[in-house]
């Protein structure tokens, strides 16, 4: 495009551009950048005034602008938020963890008895179970599936701590318990625990977040967000689940003919086109087509494109590094002829699950399957124009 621009031209036209952009949106004053002495070194990094992705808060939840981010990790102070009774302040210096029930050896942990035991670190998501709106065209993302984020948790593995207590070999089941104003409760299997579940208490580098459960939560690698207590400070042993309210009257999913699905943990595989998707505009010619996908069930396979409205599918470049139950990137170059189309992904994953259309969903549970765990194919609409629309699809 600019090869037959004369390379000051260019720079002088990247400068006017450059100008008229900052004007009334940042205090900076435009100069030369080359000219004049920049900001000095500060106590915290900061993002570029002319970026500013944002989550969308609501009472109950606050979703990452997937559609503005890059690779597959989560700027931390992006990751989605989802809480059933808001954010609590706890003193890291007061902070406890007490496992007890089916143990030889109750006992209660300090933060700093946590982080003497060896430091495990992972990449994985979360995802919330509830994570699919729907409805209108003009949706992004964000606003379709924006309840998962990535990071790196570092933490103690929940093996050593059960080691550490004498989990009686009876045991099995744990009731991970919240210390927040919704004393949220969950029933997990030991054996989801002895696997990979870890107590983290970093998240990218730096101590956990407050809004991701600070100073310490449970990480369940690939299950429904909700089995993730934050705040965690209680955790029993039992030879049973404990039916807590947020597994009978919560997050239980209507199959068919009447039957309730109850304790369905793994998150299942899905897909989603970042780039182009609504609010970007494209130009005719070659695309990247880029996205995430994951899978709560373990590594992603694969992913396929399609780019006429499902006729055809193409397998996507998956970017490594691909890491068990974690997003993972993909990108697939094509180039459009500038006519309207369809664009989409569908994820196949390493147990072979391949994510279903909306259809095939509804096929499979009845219409009135509820809102957990639906991952349908998303499909985008590119206009002549460029622009970019949702396709959404009829639900209920
Ligand atoms: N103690 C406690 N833990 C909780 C919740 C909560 O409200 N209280 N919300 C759960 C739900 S529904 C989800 S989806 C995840 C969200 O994790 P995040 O806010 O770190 O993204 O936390 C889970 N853990
Ligand atoms: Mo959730």
């Amino acid at each position: 495009m600019s090869n037959k621009i004369p390379r000051r031209t260019w720079l002088k036209a990247a400068a006017v551009t450059a100008v008229a952009s900052l004007v009334g949106n940042t205090r900076a004053e435009p100069q030369d950048p080359t000219k004049t002495q920049g900001a000095s070194p500060g106590k915290l990094g900061s993002r570029s005034p002319f970026e500013q992705p944002e989550k969308k808060p609501s009472d109950i939840s606050s979703r990452t602008p997937l559609q503005d981010l890059y690779g597959t990790i989560t700027p931390s102070d992006l990751h989605f938020e989802r809480s059933h009774a808001g954010v609590p302040v706890i003193d890291p210096e007061k902070y406890e963890l007490l496992i007890h029930g089916m143990v030889e050896r109750p006992m209660i942990f300090r933060l700093k008895d946590l982080k003497r035991f060896p430091a495990f670190s992972r990449i994985a998501f979360i995802e919330c179970s509830g994570n699919f709106r729907t409805g209108k065209t003009t949706m992004t993302p964000q606003e379709i599936c924006g309840l998962t984020s990535q990071s790196e948790w570092t933490g103690v593995m929940l093996s050593t701590l059960f080691r550490e207590v004498g989990v009686s070999p009876k045991a099995s089941w744990f009731l991970a318990e919240g210390s927040d104003a919704a004393v949220m409760t969950r029933s997990i299997p030991v054996s989801k625990g002895l696997e990979d579940g870890m107590i983290a208490y970093a998240q990218n580098g730096e101590a956990i977040r407050p809004q991701q459960g600070y100073p310490a939560r449970l990480f369940l690698p690939g299950w429904e967000g909700n089995t993730n207590v934050k705040w965690i400070r209680r955790i029993e042993l039992s030879d049973q689940p404990f039916m807590t309210r947020e597994e009978t009257s919560k997050y239980t999913e209507t199959v068919k003919d009447g039957k309730i699905r109850q304790f369905s943990f793994d998150m299942d595989a899905r897909s989603v086109i970042t780039y182009p998707s609504y609010p970007q505009q494209v130009e005719k010619g070659w695309i990247e087509i880029r996205g995430i996908a994951w899978s709560g069930r373990g590594k992603i396979d694969s992913v396929e494109v399609s780019t006429d409205a499902g006729k055809n599918w193409t397998k996507a470049i998956l970017q490594e590094p691909v890491l068990d139950k974690a997003h993972t990137y993909f990108r697939h170059l094509w180039r459009w002829d500038g006519q309207t189309t369809e664009i989409m992904s569908r994820a196949i994953d390493d147990t072979g699950y391949r994510q279903p259309t909306l259809q095939q969903l509804i096929n499979a549970r009845g219409t009135d399957m509820g809102g957990y765990h639906v991952n349908p194919v998303t499909a985008w609409v590119l206009q002549q124009d460029g622009t970019v629309l949702f396709k959404p699809e009829k639900w209920k």
